[in-house]
């Protein structure tokens, strides 16, 4: 753990009122060791050492594992069983994302990403790309991991071209930075390279091939996630919006409407929503119907003071962490507010999504298995 991850002691607690409920929380003082002072981040108070937020998922046939959804201090999954997580199994997000599985070695959580070649179709009925996936997903794997982890990543590149994986926004050593000709030579057809670094950036990053924006723009991204030992945003759910304009069109998460995941909630749930620029090439505007979001962090980052907005722009490499409380049922749409990238004269295409929020007494299956504790 470096000095920096050691600086962020949380040092008081006050109270505070969201939502006419009292709720505490807690005053992170980010700057001691830094030489930074007066930089504070207010951030929720139910935060566990290896917490990660539940995650809602909507799979067909799917049991309902939590019976409702749980709010984020209850979910602490393993927390206070004594047993390191070993292993963690794929997970469906319910967002067109999938969890990494990962694998406990020696103490090191160690992921096997393999990059190939797959035919991949956006919406129904649409074109065939010649895509390229991680693990045969697009967006590649969502990787999620707690600050102070051990990672190793054994990335085989299966695909007829080289290339090379850079972990965006982490804090690690050069060798392992992912830009090839640079740190490394590109990993060529058929090899293997393989990864190390120390989880010390927290919150919502992405990785993503550094070979050139192509091979971005065909699929290879994927979110990259650091809980943070203190300081986790709360949420009743916890989803990832992508945007790709590459040569899969303006997508969601890989998708174009109406292939798009839907989102599910609940009026008065915190829904996070991690949206993430993978471009490779235009700015995006994201617009939430209904209301507005809170922008809670930015490039990982918490921001001191959270800013109300209802449509935010989001540029390539960039990510932004908001929380939508929905105060009203309904289908709202999520969509990118440069109409070519979502409507034509025949209605929406490409980047947007349907929230389906239910009323308040619903009670929505959530599943806790991404509690991570190793
Ligand atoms: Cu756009």
């Amino acid at each position: 753990m470096s000095s920096r991850d050691r600086s962020r002691t949380s040092l008081l607690s006050v109270f505070g009122d969201r939502g006419g409920k009292a709720v505490r929380y807690m005053v992170v003082g980010a700057a001691i060791g830094l030489g930074i002072t007066g930089v504070n981040v207010v951030v929720p108070a139910s935060d566990s050492p290896g917490a990660g937020a539940p995650v809602a998922v909507h799979q067909a046939g799917q049991a309902d594992v939590a019976g409702q959804a749980a709010p984020a201090q209850q979910s602490a999954g393993l927390l206070g069983t004594g047993k390191a997580q070993q292993k963690q199994d794929m997970v469906d997000l319910g967002d067109g994302t999938k969890l990494a599985a990962w694998e406990m070695k020696d103490g090191v959580k160690e992921f096997v990403l393999t990059a190939a070649p797959m035919q991949w179709q956006a919406e129904p009925g649409g074109r065939v790309f010649d895509a390229l996936s991680i693990n045969g997903q697009i967006p590649a794997p969502t990787i999620r991991v707690n600050e102070g982890d051990k990672l190793r990543f054994v990335v085989k590149n299966e695909m007829p071209q080289p290339t090379a994986i850079h972990w965006h926004g982490m804090d690690l050593p050069n060798s392992q930075d992912g830009v090839p000709h640079l740190t490394q030579h590109p990993i060529a057809p058929g090899e293997t390279f393989t990864y190390e670094w120390t989880a010390i950036s927290t919150g919502t990053h992405w990785y993503h091939s550094h070979m050139h924006g192509d091979q971005e723009g065909r699929g290879l991204y994927g979110s990259l996630e650091v809980v943070p030992r203190l300081g986790e945003i709360q949420s009743d759910r916890d989803y990832r919006i992508i945007m790709g304009d590459g040569p899969l069109g303006f997508v969601f998460n890989g998708k174009s409407f109406p292939g798009t995941a839907q989102l599910r909630g609940a009026v008065g749930e915190r829904i996070r929503l991690r949206l993430i620029g993978a471009g490779p090439e235009m700015v995006h505007s994201i617009h939430v119907h209904s209301g507005f979001f809170e922008v809670v962090a930015q490039d990982g980052h918490r921001k001191a003071i959270p800013e109300r907005m209802d449509t935010i722009t989001v540029s390539v490499g960039q990510t932004y962490d908001v929380i939508w409380v929905p105060t009203r049922p309904g289908k709202w749409m999520i969509h990118c507010h440069v109409f070519s990238h979502s409507e034509t004269p025949n209605g929406m295409q490409g980047m947007v999504s349907i929230a389906n929020i239910e009323p308040a007494t619903a009670r929505l299956p959530s599943i806790p298995g991404i509690t991570s504790t190793g």
